[in-house]
């Protein structure tokens, strides 16, 4: 088995608003990747600001605080070979009107205000474990080994 490691997705209130949580779970399941870790929960203000603290400042801060906070998000945990790379490029550029057909802000979305989802960035070495740590405490992620594994990977 290969070297796995953990990343930090989470669907953003309008993904749940507009009902995707099982279409992207779904595309994650079948990409390989293993379920770790998952809650439906409603962000405060506190931990939006932890979450988007390279941000402060930035014009678009105070409506992106706003719109995290605005409705459940659904958070997980996904555990597989380059996953926060991989999870990036399945959610495709940051703009929806610029990601690929295929991505899911690509197929999902129109606007940069409401990309319906986050990923730890791959460019920024451990933002996927502080962001893990931020949402889930470690008895909320489960080990456990996936029956496909000799399947997916070499
Ligand atoms: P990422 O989510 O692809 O990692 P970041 O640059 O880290 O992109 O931005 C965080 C989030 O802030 C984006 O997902 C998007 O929701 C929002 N955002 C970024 N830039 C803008 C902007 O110019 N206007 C409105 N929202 C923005």
């Amino acid at each position: 088995m290969p070297e796995t490691e953990r990343t930090f997705v989470m669907v953003k209130p309008d993904g749940v608003q507009r009902g995707l949580i099982s279409e992207i779970l779904e595309r994650f399941e079948n990409r390989g990747l293993k379920i770790v870790g998952a809650k439906f929960m409603q962000m405060d203000r506190e931990l939006a600001e932890q979450h988007y603290a390279e941000h402060e400042g930035k014009p678009f801060y105070e409506g992106l605080v706003d719109f995290i906070t605005s409705g459940p998000v659904f958070a997980m945990v996904l555990d597989g070979q380059d996953a926060t790379r991989q999870v990036r490029r399945m959610m495709g550029d940051t703009d929806p009107a610029e990601a690929a057909p295929g991505t899911i802000r690509g197929d999902y979305g129109l606007d940069l205000g409401r990309n319906v989802i986050h990923g730890s960035d791959h460019e920024d070495e451990g933002a996927n474990e502080r962001e893990i740590d931020l949402f889930f405490d470690e008895d909320e992620l489960v080990e456990w080994d996936k029956i496909d594994g000799s399947w997916l990977y070499e």
